[in-house]
Order: structure tokens, then sequence, then C-alpha cells
């Protein structure tokens, strides 16, 4: 385990500085930059189980898991073995292969909502594609997101989150022509009045409405009892979609997802992350009526060519076997609870105001009194607090997500002693904030 020394990142500071003169901010994805934290990126060499090693030898207990597919642990022998199997008969198809009908029937079987999938390469590709078949099915525009929730790159959903009840999107990104965006509207989360009155504004205009069922893009932000329900009803009502994007939470707060824990059923689910098993998948799935509508079997159109490829099949396969065996949802929820429970405690017994929670594997905590409803409550929590927290645990070799508006997720390889080595670690630091 790291010492209490400060980090030696010698290795990590010359491999990301050489890494900023080739990519746009030395990464694949800007989160990995630790802008919102600060200080010195960790360049990973390898990861087993509940851990990770830096290219400097450093050691840390991994409380990001690749952003929620390593739920059964980074490396898990049985997933590496048969994809070793699966390598032996070649990488890519690009035609059907009986893997993809595999998946295909055990995200059926798991998942409330679905009864038919496409799989594809990303969870923004989801998005992008459900985005498409609500407007397809429904011949509707319009759409409802809510602010804090990220579905992905896409340009209709990169919208500036409006203040107060309903904001005609405006893009937050350069390079997002108004146009894109001009049909998404936006709602604060766990917000019911605020969609009520967008339904009274755009009376069956609404193609649907996406949402994380728990946000994890905000920091970690379960839905307020009833939120779930009313969007049920309230889209019932207007001939409009109700849309779970569970690349997340999908088979993390429970087997079938969210929808299985809260008991409300949409007409469409995204997913990605776990169902890959640590490689490049994407599915956006629901019901029959609806996915008949995409191509070939209907005329909106979505492709890709290395969707439903062997090697990500295979590891999705072992991933969901994985997680089929009894009491994998019990140990999560005890395992987090623990982890959640003793990081509060912690914190207000060294004098810091925090609130958070966890459902499952997913956690978070913010450095505000709270409740934290939705993402204006988050951005009031003390952010600078957590940058020095972050940094002060990743010195004591515990490995958070770089951001407060990020989720925390543990694995069924993070054991009793992981847990009371990062508790650890965090009455050290939170007695110095
Ligand atoms: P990807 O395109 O990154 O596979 O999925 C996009 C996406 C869609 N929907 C939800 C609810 C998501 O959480 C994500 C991606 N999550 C982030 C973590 N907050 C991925 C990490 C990153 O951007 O590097």
């Amino acid at each position: 385990m790291v010492s209490t020394q400060s980090l030696k990142t010698t290795r990590s500071e010359e491999i990301f500085a050489a890494a900023q003169t080739l990519m746009p901010g030395g990464v694949n994805s800007p989160v990995r930059a630790f802008k919102s934290v600060g200080g010195q990126p960790i360049v990973f060499d390898r990861v087993k189980g509940a851990y990770i090693w830096d290219v400097d030898g450093n050691q840390y207990i991994d409380y990001v898991g690749t952003w929620g597919p390593a739920i059964c642990g980074h490396a898990h022998p049985e997933v590496i073995q048969a994809l070793a199997a699966a390598l032996e008969k070649g990488t890519s198809f690009g035609a059907p292969c009986e893997l993809e009908n595999v998946l295909a029937d055990m995200v059926i079987n798991a998942v409330p909502s679905i009864e038919m999938v496409r799989f594809v390469n990303s969870g923004t590709e989801a998005c992008m594609a459900v985005l498409r078949l609500m407007r397809a099915f429904t011949g509707r525009d319009k759409v409802v997101k809510f602010e804090g929730c990220y579905h992905g790159h896409a340009d209709m959903f990169l919208v500036k989150a409006g203040s107060g009840v309903a904001t005609l999107g405006l893009p937050d990104s350069p390079g997002v022509p108004k146009s894109a965006t001009s049909q998404t509207l936006t709602a604060p989360f766990n917000d019911l009045e605020a969609v009520k009155a967008l339904f009274a504004e755009n009376p069956q205009e609404i193609a649907g409405v996406i949402l994380e069922p728990t946000v994890g893009n905000a920091g970690f932000i379960p839905p307020d009892p009833g939120f779930l329900e009313g969007l049920r009803e309230i889209t019932q009502e207007d001939g409009a979609l109700l849309v779970f994007d569970e690349v997340m939470t999908g088979f993390r707060l429970a087997y079938g997802g969210a929808q299985e824990k809260f008991k409300v059923t949409p007409d469409l689910t995204t997913l990605g992350k776990i169902i890959g098993g640590g490689l490049p998948v994407g599915a956006y799935g629901g019901r029959r009526d609806i996915m008949e509508t995409v191509a070939p079997a209907g005329p909106m159109y979505q492709a890709g060519t290395l969707s439903g490829n062997p090697l990500a099949m295979t590891a999705g396969i072992k991933t969901l076997e994985l997680l089929q065996r009894p009491g994998t949802y019990d140990q999560l929820e005890k395992m987090t609870q623990k982890l959640i429970g003793g990081l509060l405690e912690a914190a207000r017994e060294n004098g810091h105001t925090v609130c958070g929670g966890n459902i499952s594997g997913m956690f978070g905590m913010f450095f505000a009194a709270g409740p934290v409803h939705n993402y204006e409550d988050a951005k009031k929590s003390d952010l600078n607090k957590f940058s020095r927290y972050h940094r002060g645990m990743l010195e004591q070799g515990v490995y958070l997500a770089p951001s407060q508006f990020e989720a925390g997720f543990t694995s069924l390889a993070h054991t009793e002693a992981d847990i009371e080595k990062t508790l650890a670690a965090a009455r050290t630091v939170l007695a110095d904030l």
C-alpha cells in the first residue's frame, strides 16, 4: 500500500507529458485528465480484482472500476479465460454469430422492459440510436432530458441545462449547432412539476423523456420516492415514451437494473459498460413493437462495424453469468453500505458536513449538508474540498473518481480488508482536510 509520503509519480508525469503532445489533453476521454480535481493524473500499468498498479509501481484500491464495467473485479480469471478461447476463433466477424443470440437472450431475460435488443459499441451510440428511435416511432421531435444527466456526447444531448422549469436547449459545446439541440427540453432531476409544465407547454409534441433512473453523472443522486412512477404516468398519458438510460445502473443496481430495483418499467432502455465486461459494448432495447422500427426490420437506420463482435459478446456473457451467482447483489449492497457509511462517519467525526449513500454497488458523497436532489444542489457542494479529499485519498492508495460529478463503484472483488484500509485512509485524510 502507498506510504503516507507524497506519491512518486515520475513515470506517470513523463508518459502524461508525452501524451499531451499526441492526444488532446493527453487523454481519450476528458475526465481522465483530472482537470476538475487537479494534480498529476495517474497512468495505469495494470489492474486486477479491486486493485490498480500505476507505472511508478504504486498500488491503489479502485472505486472507479473503469467507470462501472469491472463489477466482478478487473481482469476476472473466468472472463480472461473465456476471451482467450474466443480469440482463437477471431476477433471480429461483421456477420451474425451465435454469441449475439446468447447475450441478447440474457439481456432480454434480465431487463423487464426489454423484449428485443440491438447491440452497439458504446453508451453514446446506444443513446444516439434510442433518441432516433423515440422520434421515429412517435413521429415527434422534442425530447426531455434532465440537468446533470449524461447520455454520451451526441450533439442533441450536449445541452446547457437551463435553470428553472423548462429551457429550450442551448448547446454547451462548440461545434453543436443550435438546430441540434433546439428540440431538447430540460428540467431539474426529481422535479415532476417541471416535467408536467413541459408537457403542458408541448402537448403531444414530445417523443419521450430520457433519464438516468439513478444519476451517476452529477455525483450520486437517487430518484425521490414517486419520481419515476410520476414520469411513467405523465408519459403514458401524453403518448410519449419513457426511456431509462441504464448504461451505468444496468446490472449494477440489481441484475435487472434500476427498473427492477424501483419496479418502474420504461418503454426503452439503454445499456453499456457491464454488459461488455470491459470490452466496447452498448445496447438499446425495449418493447418489441418499438424495436421492430429499427432497420432492417423497419425503416429507422442504425449500423456498426463492430456491433456484436464475438470478443465483446464473450466478455459480456461471462460477466453476466458471474453476476447471476447467488448472493451477488447482497454482497455488493452490504460491502458498499459499510464503505459509504464509514466514509460519512469519518467525515462527520472530523467536522465536515457531508451527505451521500449507495444503492447496491454504486455510491457517492457530497461535501454538503444535503439532501442533494438535483444538479443545482450538487453544484453547491464544496468542490474545492472534494479536490483535496480526492488527492489525499490518492496519496493514501485509494483511487476515487476524479470529479465530484461522478459516482463511485465497488466490485465483487473488494474485501472487508479493502474497505477497512479505505476507511483508515479516509480518517487520515479527513482529519487534515
Ligand atoms: P460511453 O459512450 O462513454 O460508453 O457511454 C456514455 C454514457 C451514457 N449514459 C450514461 C448514464 C453514462 O454514464 C455514460 C458514460 N459514463 C461516463 C462516466 N460518467 C464514462 C466515462 C468517460 O466519459 O470517460
